[in-house]
């Protein structure tokens, strides 16, 4: 077994900064020491496989990216990475756990949709996966198999009140999956759009000739996500679930989040880089010579950006700081522009929606600590602490500590990294959501379970390095 001694940096957790040497003996952390500490009269960095130099960097556990959809089939294609390409492009961001979304799809059986989803991940993932479930059809025979999803290790649900004819569940469905989530602990995680209203708002623009890109946006009002996110708040009320609403963009929604934990309820919520940087405004205002005004569409996702001028983005750092949102992931769901997106030119309501974001989360989100927004040690919670407390990882992932998954990044806050599909992108797609993106801060050295996977600019770990992780219950359960 290899052993590797991370010496001279500052160890980050989510509750503080301290200078310590990190050992790590095989796949797991077996110490944190003072700088320069002996063991037992021996000098570890003398008697140790590895020595790892992170003088004046960073030292965090690696990135947890809760929200991950790899190859996730959607209007008529299916998202552009594969587990394979998808999650080294995670690890080159320093992310060593997503959590992905197997799919079940109206008429499939729940637990042949994870059989699946085991399939096209079980030896192609570079870090390691665990799974959330998307059920796409509630009915008696799911309600009844969703309790079994516990002992496969998946603690954690997807619902969605939007897309009806594809995964949408009506409010007597989610009544009925709340109540199997009340009884188990299964976490209810929430896609909160009205899409019914939204469908016929969308209809109603192309008939007037409004099919550019932008107007996704423009149907997908967030008025929409205001009243499915109270919807959603108030079924779990009346049923007792917990409740983790994904993907939230409008500051309405987040008001209604902040609304009901004053009151006690145990909801949280989630937000993603795209609703914290990107706005509607710009993307009315995108243009390109290969694509005119559909350049817009490298932007259509669900829920869509918001409009700067009404302060979304301002109030989505302002609710990671108050923890009104408790955590930051990507939603990663990347199609290229060429035969995926263009099949919307016409049309927007036909652009597969999904922005491409599982490499850059970490640098996108250290840039709130290089300008202000959030503390180092909020950084490390947001994107890495949180999302193991809350789905069930915490302990083996999340924490620098003896025990824990040698996951471990080494981040200098005095290095660049440019963003760019030529650049720094390894994710499969032809475009960036994140092109021209300058970072202050780099990731320079990952380690997932004690291997080093990404060091000096270069990838050296192999496919299949990535285990299947099975999840506990939720730490936010009361
Ligand atoms: N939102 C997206 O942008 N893509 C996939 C599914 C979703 O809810
Ligand atoms: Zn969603
Ligand atoms: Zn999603």
């Amino acid at each position: 077994m290899t052993t590797t001694l991370i010496t001279g940096g500052t160890v980050v957790s989510a509750t503080g900064r301290a200078a310590a040497d990190v050992l790590i003996d095989g796949e797991r952390i077996a110490a944190v020491l003072e700088p320069g500490s002996h063991l037992l009269g021996t000098d570890l960095a003398a008697s140790v496989d590895t020595v790892i130099d992170a003088a004046g960097k960073y030292v965090i556990p690696g990135g947890i990216d809760a929200h991950t959809h790899m190859q996730l089939p959607f209007g008529g294609t299916s998202a552009s990475d594969t587990f394979e390409t998808g999650t080294r492009a995670a690890a080159w961001g320093g992310t060593t756990t997503i959590i992905d979304f197997a799919v079940q799809t109206y008429g499939q059986k729940v637990l042949d949709g994870l059989a699946k989803w085991h399939e096209l991940a079980a030896g192609n993932c570079a870090i390691d996966y665990g799974f959330h479930q998307i059920i796409g059809g509630i009915d008696d025979d799911s309600l009844a198999v969703m309790p079994r999803l516990i002992d496969e290790g998946i603690t954690s649900f997807k619902l969605f009140m939007a897309y009806p004819g594809v995964f949408y569940s009506d409010d007597a469905q989610i009544l009925r999956a709340m109540q199997v989530s009340r009884d188990t602990g299964l976490l209810t995680m929430m896609h909160a759009e009205n899409g019914p209203a939204i469908d016929v708002l969308a209809a109603q623009l192309v008939e007037q000739g409004k099919t550019d890109p932008f107007y996704h946006g423009v149907a997908r009002a967030w008025q929409m996500e205001e009243e499915a996110t109270h919807r959603a708040i108030m079924l779990a009320n009346l049923t007792g679930a917990p409740l983790y609403i994904v993907h939230v963009s409008a500051k309405q929604a987040v008001e209604q989040l902040a609304w009901a934990r004053d009151k006690g309820q145990n909801v949280f919520g989630e937000t993603c880089p795209q609703y914290l940087y990107l706005s509607l405004e710009e993307q009315l205002g995108a243009r390109s010579d290969e694509w005119g005004a559909f350049e817009g569409a490298k932007w259509v996702c669900s829920t869509p950006l918001r409009s700067r001028e009404e302060g979304h983005q301002d109030h989505m750092w302002q609710a990671l700081r108050t923890n009104d949102l408790q955590m930051v992931s990507t939603d990663h769901c990347p199609f290229c522009m060429k035969d995926q997106k263009e099949l919307g030119l016409g049309d927007f309501r036909k652009i597969p929606n999904g922005i491409g974001s599982v490499e850059h989360r970490m640098d996108l989100m250290y840039q709130g600590v290089a300008t202000g927004k959030i503390t180092l040690e909020r950084w490390v919670e947001l994107t890495s602490t949180t999302p193991a407390r809350m789905f069930g990882l915490y302990g083996r992932k999340g924490v620098i500590q003896p025990g824990a998954d040698g996951d471990v990044v080494i981040y200098d806050p005095n290095g660049h990294t440019s963003i760019g599909v030529d650049k720094t992108h390894h994710m499969n797609m032809d475009h960036s959501a994140w092109e021209g993106y300058e970072i202050d801060g780099h990731v320079d050295t990952v380690l997932s379970r004690g291997k080093v996977i990404v060091d000096g600019g270069q990838y050296l770990g192999t496919k299949g390095d990535g285990r299947y992780v099975k999840r506990g219950l939720s730490q936010y359960l009361v």
